[in-house]
């Protein structure tokens, strides 16, 4: 395979010299970072009142973590570095687990962001013959600014459309000769059930690519989209305080995403004790910004679980890889005392091919124990007034659950299109228990 690189030289620096140019930066951002009140006293108790005082990056390993509490806490211009006649933008994060939180954006700082979407987008093989729609939410959200101006920087013609109305996604793709698609995994996946019931022949459309990111998704849902849609799907992972998309991203090689990181210094660290895990095994995602300015961000816990790929790429690049991330630390249910990912349901029924394309995990409190319910759609080759093989498949469905979970679920059936679809990021748990008080 001929890979294609968008910063050949950059993305496949020898360890060294990428070290080198990642102590630089830190030097860089640790300056920035001392102009903020917050940051000096953090940085302060760490021994470094100026940004000369970072010898190496070890250094960074003494300065205490920041949590979103933090960012909420700094709320509106706590994080701010630089005056604000030199801000451009500022994009807030979705706010789904509380209020939200904000960061900010120079001119130079777009760019360098810009450069990285790039980076991802060129990687997977696009070009600027290359019909991108944008199918994410624009606005305060990172990831309609974020593709629309990489996908520029490719060079790719980009169509604006947003999220929703499929009848017009449908029509757009079709006009213009769409080539490679950006979207939440779960609107793909809603896509190819619209796709059906509006009777849009696949062979009409020019359709190559997917990026899909935002919310975790397993393997089995990417091989699902791929197969359905038939196109490649990549994952592309970012979070508003890293800027957003841009942070991690699939080579051609499909295996693992390249964290860039000329731009961001990652750690896996247990989420309990904090310190660092061994490459190879699943903990919390730390991440330090090396290329912003105007809002620092150093040792910033990202709640994402992954791990760290103990082997380098085949396709040259020297940037590590970490593993899909698996759910969050704070996704995690508790049921009857047993720990569970939405994302190891996930994995089970989207591996089976009769199960449609939505599902949603309900948890609710029945007497003094819990009760989980999971209710999915069937897929267009199950006939819903046919009771025989719908109980066959419920049955199938809840053992392979229970095998993997150990809790006995009840499972619900409904028909394609029944449930909710959400515009943004799929809400997968319903989670009726009442709170402790
Ligand atoms: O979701 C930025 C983004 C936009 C990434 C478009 C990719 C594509 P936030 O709204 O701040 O930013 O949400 C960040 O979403 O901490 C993860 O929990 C989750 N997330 C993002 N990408 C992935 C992915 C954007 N590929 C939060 N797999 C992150 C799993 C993801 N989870």
């Amino acid at each position: 395979m001929i890979y294609q690189y968008w910063d050949e030289k950059m993305e496949t620096l020898p360890r060294p010299e990428l070290e080198a140019y990642q102590l630089r930066q830190l030097k860089a951002v640790v300056s920035y970072a001392l102009k903020t009140p917050f940051y000096r006293e953090r940085l302060g108790g760490a021994g470094i009142r100026r940004a000369d005082d970072v010898k190496s990056l070890e250094d960074l390993k003494r300065v205490p973590f920041t949590t979103k509490h933090d960012l909420r806490d700094g709320f509106p211009y706590g994080f701010l570095s630089i005056p604000q006649e030199e801000v451009v933008r500022l994009h807030a994060s979705s706010g789904t687990t509380g209020a939200p939180t904000t960061i900010y954006f120079n001119k130079e700082d777009i760019a360098r962001w810009t450069n990285f979407v790039a980076r991802c987008i060129y990687g997977t093989g696009c070009n600027r013959a290359d019909v991108f729609q944008n199918m994410i939410s624009y606005g305060l959200f990172t990831g309609g600014l974020g593709f629309h101006q990489g996908g520029e920087a490719v060079g790719m013609l980009v169509i604006p459309s947003g999220t929703g109305n499929t009848s017009r996604q449908f029509r757009l793709m079709r006009d213009f000769g769409v080539t490679v698609l950006h979207a939440t995994p779960s609107f793909l996946l809603y896509l190819e059930s619209m796709m059906r019931e509006e009777g849009v022949l696949r062979e009409s459309l020019k359709l190559k690519k997917a990026f899909a990111g935002a919310e975790p998704y397993s393997e089995d849902t990417r091989r699902r989209i791929e197969e359905l849609l038939k196109i490649d799907v990549y994952n592309s992972y970012g979070l508003s305080e890293m800027n957003g998309p841009g942070v991690a991203f699939e080579c051609q090689r499909k295996d693992g995403l390249h964290l860039w990181e000329d731009g961001y210094i990652p750690e896996i660290v247990d989420p309990d004790s904090l310190e660092p895990l061994p490459d190879g095994e699943i903990g919390e995602l730390v991440l330090t910004c090396l290329c912003r300015e105007a809002s620092p961000m150093l040792r910033y816990r990202t709640r994402d679980l992954s791990a760290f790929y103990t082997e380098p790429c085949a396709c040259g690049r020297t940037h590590r890889r970490i593993r899909r991330i698996t759910g969050r630390t704070d996704d995690m249910l508790i049921i009857n005392g047993v720990n569970v990912f939405p994302s190891q349901i996930e994995e089970v029924i989207m591996a089976i091919k009769e199960v449609g394309n939505n599902y949603l995990i309900v948890v609710e409190k029945e007497g003094v124990l819990d009760r989980l319910t999971v209710k999915t759609e069937v897929g267009p080759s199950i006939f819903m007034d046919d009771a025989r093989p719908l109980n066959a498949l419920k049955e199938r469905i809840r053992k392979t659950i229970q095998a993997s979970i150990t809790i006995n679920p009840r499972v619900e059936l409904h028909q394609p299109g029944a449930l909710p679809v959400s515009e943004g990021k799929a809400k997968r748990v319903q989670d009726d228990r009442p709170r402790d008080v």
